[in-house]
């Protein structure tokens, strides 16, 4: 389906008359119909493999440690006065994501540059066959508590297939916690075995009941994390976990990426970052991606679960990807 787009300067978004139908299509195919648009005008980069192959590709020391130390400083600085520098604001939830505040906005304008190499923006591009754009940020404390819980058991991300994370880890050592991943054909076979987008009460912390007397056990990647250190992955199409520090919190950086018909870098400069920490946590599947700033769509329904479609299950990009 093609749908009638508009210019606004270097950007490019949905014409009005077209937003009704879009916003009727159901979630996936409207995401995936958005990706064929965004191929369409593109001109990505190409020849990276890594995370269209496994679902993730680590950077070891993506910032400097000094530049990790000062923005876990500021993290601390801002949950000092919102609450929750010391331990979880809502029982058994163990992240305080911090709110928007003009330093975070001061440090992603000098950060994002650097974060976003050109080997990440190959990976991104070659991964979805299209430019991407920064979606939101979030900065957020994990601390220690008993029991995990929601992402820290293995779930897929319930998003548009495209989006990207880069997760950038600002505390080290592994009491501080880190975050384990299986690769797609894993991901896949669990799939299979019923293991998926699961509620948050379904979820498990142990995958051996899913793959037992199923073939080889799946291969668990938890790298050991240093501040600093980053993991590009593509989180509707892996399973992952964040691993619960066991002494001193950890914080991370998290850039959310969605595909987009325009590189980046032009958003970045014409639009700024003053709208990616946001109040509270976006649901960007039930969003309109064509329009700018992929907005909530206030009709669709929040948090009823619907069984995805098989393709999305499989972890492919749109119903003709493989
Ligand atoms: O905080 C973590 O380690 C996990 C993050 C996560 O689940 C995500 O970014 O989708
Ligand atoms: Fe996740």
């Amino acid at each position: 389906m093609d749908f009638k787009l508009l210019r606004h300067g270097r950007l490019i978004s949905a014409h009005p008359e077209a937003v009704p139908d879009i916003e009727s299509l159901p979630p996936w195919e409207r995401h995936s119909a958005y990706l064929r648009i965004c191929r369409q005008i593109g001109s990505p980069a190409t020849g990276a493999h890594r995370l269209a192959k496994t679902g993730y590709v680590s950077y070891p020391g993506l910032i400097t440690l000094e530049r990790a130390r000062s923005q876990s400083k500021l993290i601390g600085q801002i949950l000092a006065k919102q609450g929750g520098a010391d331990g979880p604001t809502s029982p058994g939830e163990a992240n305080v994501s911090a709110s928007p505040d003009p330093r975070f906005d001061a440090a992603l304008r000098e950060l994002i540059p650097e974060l976003i190499t050109d080997d990440i923006v190959t990976e991104i591009e070659s991964a979805l066959g299209a430019h991407f754009r920064i979606d939101f940020a979030s900065f957020y404390r994990s601390h220690s508590i008993a029991e995990p819980q929601g992402s820290f058991l293995w779930h897929r991300d319930l998003a548009p297939m495209s989006q990207v994370h880069l997760l950038v880890y600002l505390t080290d050592g592994p009491e501080r916690g880190g975050t384990s991943y299986l690769n797609r054909t894993d991901t896949r076979r669990a799939a299979q075995n019923g293991y998926h987008f699961l509620p948050i009460g379904k979820r498990a912390g142990d995958l051996g009941p899913i793959f037992a007397n199923r073939g080889d056990p799946p291969t668990v990647f938890t790298p050991v994390i240093s501040a600093g250190d980053a993991i590009l992955f593509s989180a509707p199409r892996v399973l992952h976990r964040g691993v619960l520090p066991t002494g001193a919190p950890r914080d991370a950086l998290l850039l959310i990426f969605q595909a987009s018909p325009v590189p980046w870098r032009i958003e970045f400069e014409d639009v700024g970052v003053g709208h990616l920490v946001l109040p509270s946590s976006k649901n960007t599947l039930h969003t309109n991606p064509f329009l700018p700033m992929h907005p909530n769509i206030a009709t669709e329904t929040d948090g009823v679960y619907d069984l995805p479609p098989p393709w999305v299950l499989e972890g492919r990009l749109t119903e003709s990807d493989q």
